[in-house]
Order: structure tokens, then sequence, then C-alpha cells
């Protein structure tokens, strides 16, 4: 059984729904019970500040959430615990060039930790995190080709140390570094398949529970694909299904108790969200969740 699930801020090893409302500027959580929802409020946010990222800093299991602000760059993070803001802390101000792109085990200790990259240079770093404190930030052992973005952390060959999923911003190119920790370890260069500029990376998951992480892709067109991933090569890859282009990927976790990683979709005309429950491609289960159709409701994870 799993013992982490992302996005999870009460520790039942459930993904929830991190949610802003746009208009209000009202953050909050839904966690879902069964057919319901359930909704905490964590308060008003003013809006220069973005959640950028989430991730278990402090090791206790229970997700927190990682903030910076658009015109000072400062980053700071809430712990979470239970569903309610346990700190509300300073990390640093790198400058607001530098953007939190995701958070995984990059280090060998029990908190997750940040990568971050430079969105002028392209340089990425690894903040080793102990709540708040960065125990040890370095730049990666090489640095990523000119017009590479950092995507997401994922652990792609499955060593519990995590890795780096890059995309060139023009041409769609994906690469994958297998990492311990800031030190490049194995780069897949350019031998994986260019699906194009109209495939956008939606999120990261291990959809077929073989301790691998997935890449789950979306196209223009609204057509949903999972690779399943061994290293740095795509061991297969499946079509998941079309829901339509107004169908857009929010977000992926554990949203049921297999731990086969499910999709939460939003319906970018309409507003309303959904979760597709999971088995490898297959989709089990299509949940539209109730009460949670209003249109300037952001999911941000
Ligand atoms: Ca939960
Ligand atoms: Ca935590
Ligand atoms: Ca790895
Ligand atoms: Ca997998």
């Amino acid at each position: 059984m799993a013992t982490y699930a992302r996005h999870d801020f009460n520790n039942d090893i459930i993904s929830d729904v991190l949610w802003r409302n746009t208009r209000t500027s009202e953050v909050g959580i839904w966690t879902v019970k069964g057919n319901a929802l359930e909704s905490t409020s964590l308060g008003l946010v003013p809006l220069d500040w973005n959640a950028v990222t989430t991730g278990d800093i402090n090791g206790d299991r229970t997700t927190d959430i990682i903030w910076q602000n658009t015109i000072s760059g400062q980053i700071n993070a809430w712990l979470i615990r239970d569903t309610k803001i346990l700190s509300n802390l300073e990390i640093r101000n790198p400058g607001k060039e530098w953007l939190p792109v995701d958070a995984n085990w990059f280090g060998a200790d029990t908190n997750q930790d940040l990568l971050v990259q430079n969105q002028t240079t392209w340089r990425a770093e690894i903040w080793n995190m102990d709540g708040a404190t960065i125990i040890q930030s370095g730049q990666t052992s090489s640095d990523p080709a000119a017009g590479y973005r950092a995507r997401r952390a994922g652990d792609y060959n499955g060593d519990g140390k995590a890795d780096i999923l890059w995309q060139n911003v023009t041409t769609g190119q994906p690469v994958i570094w297998l990492m311990d920790n800031t030190t490049l370890l194995n780069s897949s260069g350019t031998s994986l398949v260019n699906p194009g500029p109209t495939w956008k990376i939606g999120e990261k998951g291990d959809f077929n529970n073989d301790g691998k992480s997935d890449i789950l892709w979306q196209h223009d067109s609204g057509r949903i694909d999972i690779w399943f991933m061994d290293g740095t090569t795509i061991a297969s890859s499946s079509i998941v299904g079309n829901p339509g282009p107004q169908w857009q990927i929010a977000s992926t976790g554990l949203y049921n108790a297999d731990d086969y990683t499910d999709i939460l979709l939003k319906n970018t005309q309409g507003g309303q969200v959904t979760i597709w429950y999971m088995q490898s491609s297959t989709v089990l289960q299509n949940f539209l969740l109730g009460g949670a159709n209003l249109p300037e409701w952001q999911l941000i994870a």
C-alpha cells in the first residue's frame, strides 16, 4: 500500500484538491468523502501570491503548500496539518526569475525537496528541505540546454530518488534525467519520441503501480495518453481516451484507496470537475464531483 499520496492535506493517504477562487482570492481544500465533497477554507490570500507547488517538506506525510510572490519573488511555505495551516514560514527570496517547479524526495531524508529553475538562464537547483529551512541547496551537476523547462520531478526508474522531466518549450521534446540528489546519473538525451508541441505534459503519477513514475500527456484535441516509463525509456504507451478539448487535466493523485494514480479533470467552459478512477490506462469510473462547478474555482493541485 502507498504510504504517501500527493496533495494529501489530512494524512489519510487519499489525495485532496487545493483550489482557489480567483474572484474572491479564497483558498481552500476539498476532501473527497465517498460521493460528497467536504470543503475547508484556508482563508483569503492576496492574488500576487501563487501557490506554485505542493510537497511534504517537513516529512510528516501531510502535504505542504509552497507560495511565491509574483512581484518580489519571495518563496514561503504553509505547513499543513489536518487541512489547517500549522505555520506560515518564509523560505528564501532567490529573485522572481527562479520558480519552484515541483517537490519530491531528491535527498536521502524523509522530507521532500524542491526543484527550482531560473526561467532566464534555465539553470536548475535542488533545495534540500527540512520544513521551511533549506539544509542544502545546489545547482544540478549539469545545466539543461537552453529552452528546456523542468516540468516534473518523478521517480522514473523506481530507485526512491526523484528524477527530472524536462520539455523543450519550442519543439516539445521531452528529456529525462535520472538523478541522485543534484547529481545527473543518466540522461535520455533526445532518445525519447518527440510528440510535438501540440502535446502537453499533463502530470506525473504511477498509473500501472510498478513503482516508476509515468508521463501523462494531453493533446490540444483533448486526447489523453500515458507513457509507462522504465528509467529513460518508454516501456509502453496507451491511449486513455478523449473527453474533448474543453476537459483539461487539472491534477493527478490517489483519489481512492488503490495504488493506481487517478486523474482530476476540469471543464474549462462549464467549470465541472471530475475524477477518472484509473487502473493503468483503463478508466474504471468517471466520477463527477457535485457542488464543484464554479468556473472561477481554479484547481491548483
Ligand atoms: Ca487526504
Ligand atoms: Ca508536511
Ligand atoms: Ca529515480
Ligand atoms: Ca509506472
